[in-house]
């Protein structure tokens, strides 16, 4: 048996793909992050770029919300004056403000929460981007990048690709002599259309699209297994966004993994061949290491 052994990262945008990618650069090659001055300036960038996208959202929705005028006048105020520094941090650290942005679906979607969270540490003067800043923090992915490492006696190489519509043209070429496919789907998904059209729910695409990739007749010979991520923030937002409001044929139901059991066999039935699911929070560096070990099981 070879000891070279391949594997392709696939599914839509947002689904955790690069996260686990850097996770293994890291760990694996034992980098640091290499000018952390760029990276810290650009997280701030798109730090405020979010703040500003989801108080935009928040403002547009003022009526339903019964935001008060105080509310009201300090959004308008930091969104008018580009104001990032106090002003916003009173805000966001307002219990009464908390509780109106904390029962939005959107605080849960994309990397929101992850940059409400943080504001003020990002925002901060002195910031320097950390490990966790690097996972939280996401760039877009568009050609194909390969990293190559031992371990366990094994040369294995990860392809991580863009996971939008125009860039999926490009997976064909990863697809000759591979041993795994590592298939990642965003739990949280379910709430969110594409960003590519939003008539499209992503669920429904990476349902679409994992049906795809089971069927390929290149990859027939490796092994698939479906990662599903976004665990932390999954049951969080089922409290507040109904997994019936796109699954129809699912009841309700107050027992915890449910839901989670509803989409895994959503999954399973869409595939045509054996597949292994991991669930996951891979804003973890265990959470990562769980799915890269059971890779490496399914190549002893
Ligand atoms: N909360 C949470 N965030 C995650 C998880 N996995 C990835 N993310 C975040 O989701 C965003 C998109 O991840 P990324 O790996 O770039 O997705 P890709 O488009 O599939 O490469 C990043 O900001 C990550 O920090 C997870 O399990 N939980
Ligand atoms: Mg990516």
């Amino acid at each position: 048996m070879s000891n070279s052994k391949a594997t392709v990262l696939l599914g839509t945008h947002f689904s955790g793909k690069s996260t686990f990618f850097k996770h293994i650069k890291f760990l694996r090659l034992n980098q640091n992050i290499e000018d952390k001055e760029s990276l810290s300036n650009l997280i701030k960038d798109n730090c405020k770029h979010k703040i500003e996208g989801f108080l935009l959202f928040i403002k547009e929705k003022g009526n339903e919300l019964n935001l008060t005028t105080d509310i009201e006048d300090t959004i308008n105020h930091i969104i008018e004056k580009q104001d990032y520094a106090q002003k916003l941090f009173e805000l966001i650290n307002k219990s009464e403000f908390q509780k109106i942005y904390k029962q939005l679906p959107n605080y849960y979607l994309d990397n929101n929460k992850y940059f409400l969270d943080n504001a003020s540490r990002i925002l901060d003067k002195s910031f320097i981007a950390e490990y966790s800043d690097f996972l939280g923090n996401n760039e877009m992915t568009s050609g194909v990048s390969e990293l190559q490492i031992e371990d366990s006696g094994m040369n294995l190489t990860l392809f991580d690709v863009g996971g939008r519509r125009q860039y999926r043209r490009s997976w064909i070429t990863c697809f000759m002599d591979l041993d795994c496919v590592l298939f990642f789907v965003n739990l949280t998904e379910y709430a969110q259309t594409l960003y590519e059209d939003n008539e499209v729910n992503r669920m429904r695409e990476s349902l679409t699209l994992f049906e795809n990739v089971s069927s390929n007749n290149f990859l027939q010979s490796a092994t698939l297994i479906l990662v599903l991520t976004h665990y932390d923030t999954f049951e969080e937002l089922l409290s507040i966004y109904p997994l019936s409001k796109t699954f129809d044929d699912y009841i309700e139901s107050n027992e915890k993994d449910c839901a989670l059991n509803f989409i895994q066999d959503k999954f399973k039935a869409t595939a045509k061949k054996d597949i292994t699911i991991v669930t996951t929070n891979l804003l973890d560096r265990q959470g990562a290491l769980k799915v890269f070990d059971l890779m490496k099981s399914k190549f002893n």
